[in-house]
């Protein structure tokens, strides 16, 4: 069939919208139509070429959701019509990691899902008779994409597809960091760098958790009205700290915090946040995905002084059991979506959702199909 999608020929290169041939789903795939897609900072991230992973010509994309129009052989848990969305972690409930119910870095697929291809190591999409490489196992910037079954959650009929395909990735990951990774206490003083679309999400998972000062660090101001409505305490901006932003925060949170996390993916905020942590038992969570060649890096004192240094991918989450949990927690009002999408575009504007991501002025933009 065909599908129109945003295909990335190349890094540093605006994703250009063409027509592309699509295989049908083979033994234990599904077709997906996705109905909206987020665009995620690791999208843009990976499109400018910083990502070591990072595949050219691609289809990138892993915030959908989408209803299923077609299985393949052997597909048994899905049906056409079934509404989901896409999982970049997926759970095939069967390898060592699922078994051992201690991660959610399901092993079934991550080897060809690193390498652009479905787990039979071909790819569906391919333009004008040439192979296109899949992304992080989802490419939703495709009206249609293959999936493995194990890769798609089943949610709710009557959820938005517009403002829970986020779910896909950013509210998942930030809820689930603090859930499900930190496992936040109430009481707890939390710090979070970063208040762009996962770190707002980090914010009100805290307050879900009932966390005690809830803190947020960002260099843009706009972020702070953006904190304070999804339960950020109190604000800094680097900018406008005189002397060490460590030291400030060590002292505004009376010794550290017991949880950092950083949501910015730059390495020098990675260190700020393990020391900003306190002493004896903070713990500091790596959310951020750094460019290709970074290094994270500090004083060995600051562990043997007891802090401890965690990271976390889909907020910890198993997609599969978890997805449709947080699709209800939405739906219940328990937390917010509709806010954060700042931006509805179409397939054609696509660009544009880049352009307001980096010049800090959307949230989530969402491109409906
Ligand atoms: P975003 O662009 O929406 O937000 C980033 C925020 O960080 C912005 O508000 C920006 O102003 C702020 N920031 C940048 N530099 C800063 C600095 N030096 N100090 C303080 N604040 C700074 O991005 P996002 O979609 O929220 O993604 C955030 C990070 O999380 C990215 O690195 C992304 O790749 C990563 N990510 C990881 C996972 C995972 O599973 N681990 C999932 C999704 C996204
Ligand atoms: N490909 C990069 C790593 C990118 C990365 O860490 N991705 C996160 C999800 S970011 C979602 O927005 C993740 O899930 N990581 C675990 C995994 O298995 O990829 C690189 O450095 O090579
Ligand atoms: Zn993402």
């Amino acid at each position: 069939m065909k599908t129109r999608a945003a295909v990335a020929f190349e890094a540093k290169k605006p994703l250009e919208i063409v027509e592309l041939d699509l295989e049908g789903p083979k033994a234990g795939e599904v077709l997906v139509e996705i109905m909206a897609t987020g665009i995620c900072h690791t999208d843009a991230y990976t499109l400018d070429g910083l990502d070591s992973e990072g595949l050219f010509p691609s289809v990138l994309g892993h915030e959908g959701a989408g209803i299923v129009r077609e299985v393949g052989a052997g597909v048994t848990s899905v049906k056409p019509g079934d509404h989901v969305i896409p999982l970049y972690t997926p759970e095939c409930g069967k390898c060592k990691t699922c078994l051992s119910g201690k991660s959610n870095l399901c092993t079934a697929i991550r080897a060809t899902q690193g390498k652009g291809l479905m787990p039979d190591g071909t790819t569906r999409f391919s333009y004008k008779g040439q192979p296109i490489f899949h992304y992080m196992g989802c490419s939703t910037f495709s009206n249609f994409t293959v999936l493995p079954e194990i890769a798609v959650a089943k949610i709710r009929d009557d959820a938005p597809f517009q403002t829970s395909c986020y779910i896909g990735c950013g509210v998942t990951t930030g809820v689930g960091a603090v859930t499900n990774t930190a496992k936040v206490q109430p009481g707890d003083n939390v710090i979070v760098f970063g208040l762009g679309g996962i770190g707002l999400n980090v914010l009100q998972g805290a307050k879900m958790a009932g966390a005690n000062m809830i803190v947020g660090v960002d260099i843009n101001p706009a972020r702070e009205e953006w904190g304070k409505k999804f339960g950020m305490t109190h604000f800094v901006n680097p900018k406008d700290v005189d002397g060490d932003i460590v030291q400030h925060l060590v002292a505004l949170t009376d010794g550290g915090a017991e949880y950092t996390f950083d949501c910015t993916g730059n390495t020098t905020v990675m260190r700020q946040a393990l020391e900003a942590c306190h002493r004896g038992w903070g713990t500091s969570i790596i959310i951020g995905v750094a460019e290709a060649g970074k290094e994270i890096s500090t004083r060995p004192f600051q562990l043997v002084t007891g802090r401890n240094w965690r990271g976390t991918a889909f907020g910890g989450a198993k997609g599969r059991t978890d997805v449709p949990k947080i699709v209800d927690l939405y739906m219940d009002g328990t937390i917010q979506i509709d806010p954060m999408i700042t931006h509805v575009l179409t397939l054609d504007e696509i660009n544009k959702g880049f352009d307001l991501m980096h010049a800090g002025e959307s949230i989530r933009s969402v491109v409906v199909f």
